[in-house]
């Protein structure tokens, strides 16, 4: 398939099909169902504008007590399965013999957003973060890997996949914002990315 490589992150413009990413999405549903999506907080008290949830051994939470993986959802359950759809564009892209231990979900109603940020809460850097997303386009900031400097941005489509492996994966990057409406994947619009993580 066709690779864009910007700032060592490795773009696959339209990865999925439109009926995968429709199979997906009704993958992610029954996760939703089962592990409900939540508005984490920052440890400064902050309550972020994306929600969450995560499938797999682990989830990704955020609370007062700070950043960090955990085995169950805030509300005491265990994470439910990661589903095979999105496995298999692991198994397809990411460049390693390990098996993802976290799918995080995060949804993007309108107006929501996501300040730049580093992904440090995993174990083994050398280990690749893989990013699928659907339904509105968002427009990604890639930055540096010390804080400052020069940033790109470029839109990321319903469909497209990421992968973020070697000098990439401790840069900073983010979302600005999201063209609500712009897909009509999701009935009532917003969007889903998904980061695929070896967390130990
Ligand atoms: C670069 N999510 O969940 S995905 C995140 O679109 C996150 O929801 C954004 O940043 C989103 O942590 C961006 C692209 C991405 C994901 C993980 C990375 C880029 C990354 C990890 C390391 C470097
Ligand atoms: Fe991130």
């Amino acid at each position: 398939m066709n690779k864009l490589q910007i700032q060592g992150f490795d773009i696959y413009p339209d990865h999925l099909s439109p009926d995968a990413q429709v199979q997906m999405v009704a993958d992610i549903r029954k996760v939703v169902q089962a592990a409900p999506l939540f508005h984490p907080v920052t440890p400064r008290g902050q309550q972020m504008s994306v929600r969450m949830t995560s499938a797999g051994r682990f989830g990704w939470v955020s609370d007062r007590r700070g950043y960090r993986y955990e085995a169950t959802h805030p509300n005491g359950m265990e994470w439910p399965a990661i589903p095979s759809s999105i496995l298999a564009v692991w198994q397809d892209l990411s460049g390693t013999d390990r098996t993802p231990d976290c799918c995080l979900i995060n949804f993007y109603g309108e107006g929501a957003r996501m300040g730049l940020h580093q992904d440090k809460d995993e174990q083994d850097f050398s280990q690749p973060v893989l990013s699928i997303s659907l339904g509105d386009e968002a427009l990604f900031r890639m930055g540096n890997v010390e804080r400052g400097g020069a940033t790109r941005s470029v839109w990321l489509r319903s469909g497209d996949v990421v992968v973020m492996g070697g000098e990439a994966r401790l840069r900073h990057h983010g979302i600005d914002r999201i063209k609500f409406g712009s897909s009509p994947l999701l009935p009532n619009g917003g969007r889903i990315n998904l980061t695929l993580r070896v967390v130990d």
